[in-house]
């Protein structure tokens, strides 16, 4: 048996063992929670390798020659409205599906990703639940953009603890598109009508191109809270990006009656407090 006294450093040997098992330490989890807590937003880089980067790119391509090859179905989730044509001059192209985890194993698998876990548990806490993914390729020279906007009109959860998480698959630039959020934005709150697809006074303070730029490699995840002001610039480079978002809410929130949007309600870490026989065995 090893015994350490109370207040003494424990020995290098432990702390080694530790930091592989556990490679995020306190201090560095409440960093990020801080970090994320201050701006609304975090980019963490390299959670997933290159090897890892690679498989799940060949099932992203997958996933989107199946959805393209069904032919009755609309795979361009280009948005509508007034920003929408100022920015892409009424024409782009974005593939979408939600819930890739519904096509692979390994995109499941990737949503249980320690390094992945570790930050969102930084973040939001234990009790992580999975309400959807979805995956957007943005094609070269004529990728969609997204208008400035908050999440929460499309999936208002009661406790408003929800976050995204974007997985890059591909690198994403600024020519390619990437995200761009308002730091701090988050503390403004639920503000009505920023879906951005409709005119809104609030967003019109808050011009896309005043927004910061985020650009990330593949393998890197940047994560924002609901209420952050976010939106993406159409993709004019000649690459394509490639990116998977995974939308979170912590184990004691949940979706406010009434809501469509697809919820997996599928427990990533710790518990989900909410459910019950009938949210379990309900209708997808
Ligand atoms: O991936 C992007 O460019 C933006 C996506 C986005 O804003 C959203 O899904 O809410």
């Amino acid at each position: 048996m090893f015994f350490i006294q109370a207040g003494a450093e424990p020995p290098a040997f432990l702390c080694n063992i530790m930091e592989t098992l556990f490679p995020l330490n306190h201090k560095a989890m409440n960093a990020i929670k801080e970090a994320f807590d201050r701006d609304g937003y975090y980019l963490a880089k390299g959670i997933y390798n290159a090897t890892q980067i690679k498989a799940l790119e060949q099932e992203f391509d997958r996933i989107v020659d199946q959805i393209r090859s069904a032919k009755q179905e609309s795979v361009n989730a280009r948005w509508a409205g007034k920003e929408m044509e100022r920015l892409d001059g009424g024409d782009s192209v974005i593939y979408h599906t939600h819930n890739v985890q519904q096509f692979s194993g390994l995109w499941l698998r990737a949503l249980l990703e320690p390094a992945f876990s570790e930050v969102v548990t930084a973040i939001m806490g234990e009790n992580v639940v999975l309400h959807h993914t979805k995956l957007f390729q943005k094609p070269a020279e004529k990728g969609s953009p997204f208008p400035m906007h908050q999440d929460w009109n499309y999936f208002p959860s009661v406790k408003d603890t929800m976050i995204a998480g974007i997985i890059h698959v591909s690198e994403a630039t600024d020519e390619m598109g990437c995200i761009r959020v308002y730091p701090g934005s988050h503390k403004l709150g639920r503000i009505q009508n920023t879906d951005g697809q409709n005119e809104s006074e609030l967003l019109a303070q808050y011009p896309i191109e005043n927004a910061t730029v985020i650009e990330a490699e593949a393998g890197d995840v940047v994560f924002f809270h609901y209420f952050t002001l976010h939106g993406s610039m159409p993709n004019r480079s000649q690459k394509v990006r490639k990116t998977v978002l995974a939308q979170l809410y912590a184990g004691d929130d949940r979706i406010e009656d009434g809501i469509l949007h697809p919820d997996e309600h599928l427990v990533l870490n710790g518990w989900n407090h909410h459910a019950t026989r009938n949210s379990a065995g309900h209708k997808k």
